[in-house]
């Protein structure tokens, strides 16, 4: 493929010198931001992944902040996830629908105050909708994009670097929950949490002139670790369900569709828009729903969806698979309708190297 022609529009990071410095290979653009996609292999990512530490720059991951005293209003009206019990210092996984129950954006939401949110956004723009629905309702709220890029530690060894450059006290950080470390000086916000199943830390990176000298450190201090610059991991993240907006779903689903139903309170999440809408497919259940499938061929990652066939008819498709050294096979994120989602279905998958035969997992690889 030809390569990206940067520009103002594809924005960079305060990253971007250290990725660069560090062989990245590839990118993709996430929330109009250049995000890495491999830096040895995919393969060789993964096996890095699981088995050391990565450093990554996610500073696509856009912050999305809520700002006033309607901020909690606001945040409740985006998300049929009950808030109430949210306490500043923790984060959530927060489904965002339309008036359907449509999915916008699947983002974590990190309470910083009663009056203030950070919505950490997947690839759509959801500031407009926010803007829209903030200035349709008259909320006391201001919504911007403040300029905070994330930057991720993943792997086994993540507290162990974490430890040495912001102290011991990370050590003692509960998933999903996040509190304030020192770095030259500054107060980082730093939560539990990120895009792999291997753990780790995200930190809230304000501006851009903390940006190399964190990335510096992290390096420095990691050396015997064998730390490296990594990214999200397309092997990796399908073995352990982590779904991809835009890819594995989109405004047509709904998050019972997306197996996100767990995230969702529709019944006491008072005023989300998406709530009547969802009250009705909670009561039914979905007809269709994401299941995780295994192949046994080795095919090439797809830059579209395979569709599942039974005869002439489409009844699901594959939105993600990769290639999984670990488990021997392709793992896959598919979307199946309801006759052949049960475990153990042999499906029809028609790839772009002809049809192969998937079967329906009992639950993801990890
Ligand atoms: N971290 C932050 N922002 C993000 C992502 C992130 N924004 C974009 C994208 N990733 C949003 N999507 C997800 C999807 C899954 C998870 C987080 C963000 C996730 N899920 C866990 C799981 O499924 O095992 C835990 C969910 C839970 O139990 O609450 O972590 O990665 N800042």
């Amino acid at each position: 493929m030809a390569m990206l022609s940067p520009s103002r529009r594809l924005r960079r990071t305060p990253f971007s010198q250290g990725v660069e410095a560090q062989g990245v290979k590839g990118y993709t653009i996430y929330n109009h931001m250049l995000l890495p996609t491999v830096f040895e292999s995919v393969e060789a990512d993964y096996r890095h992944l699981k088995d050391h530490v990565q450093v990554w720059d996610v500073s696509c991951e856009r912050q999305v902040e809520l700002r006033g005293p309607d901020a909690m209003r606001l945040m409740q009206t985006l998300t049929p996830r009950d808030l109430r019990g949210m306490l500043p210092g923790q984060c959530l996984y927060v489904p965002i629908v339309d008036e359907t129950g449509g999915m916008l954006n699947d983002p974590v939401a990190v309470k910083i105050s009663d009056e203030r949110f950070w919505i950490s956004i997947a690839d759509s723009d959801l500031l407009l909708w926010v803007k829209g629905i903030a200035n349709a309702y008259r909320f006391e709220v201001i919504v911007d994009e403040p300029d905070i890029s994330p930057l991720a530690i993943q792997g086994p060894k993540s507290d162990e670097l974490a430890a040495r450059v912001f102290g011991e006290d990370i050590r003692t950080l509960r998933f999903f929950r996040y509190g304030y470390f020192h770095f030259e000086g500054h107060d980082v916000l730093i939560a539990r949490s990120g895009f792999s199943k291997q753990g780790g830390f995200e930190i809230y990176v304000e501006g851009t002139d903390l940006g190399m000298p964190i990335w510096d450190a992290l390096f420095e201090a990691g050396k015997d670790l064998n730390v490296r610059a990594g990214c999200p991991n397309g092997i990796e993240r399908v073995e352990g369900g982590l779904l991809s907006y835009g890819n594995d779903m989109n405004r047509d689903n709904t998050p019972h569709e997306c197996g996100l139903g767990r995230f969702c309170n529709t019944q006491t999440a008072m005023g989300c828009v998406g709530r009547d809408a969802l009250l009705r497919v909670a009561k039914d259940g979905p007809i269709r729903q994401i299941r995780p499938i295994a192949i046994k061929d080795r095919i090439a990652p797809c830059d579209r969806a395979w569709s599942i066939m039974d005869r002439d008819r489409k009844i699901g498709q594959i939105t993600s698979a990769a290639w999984s050294p670990d488990f021997d096979c392709t793992v896959a994120i598919g979307m199946v309708r309801m006759t052949h989602w049960d475990p153990g279905t042999e499906l029809r998958i028609e790839t772009q190297e002809g049809p192969v035969t998937g079967i329906v997992q009992e639950q993801f690889w990890i």
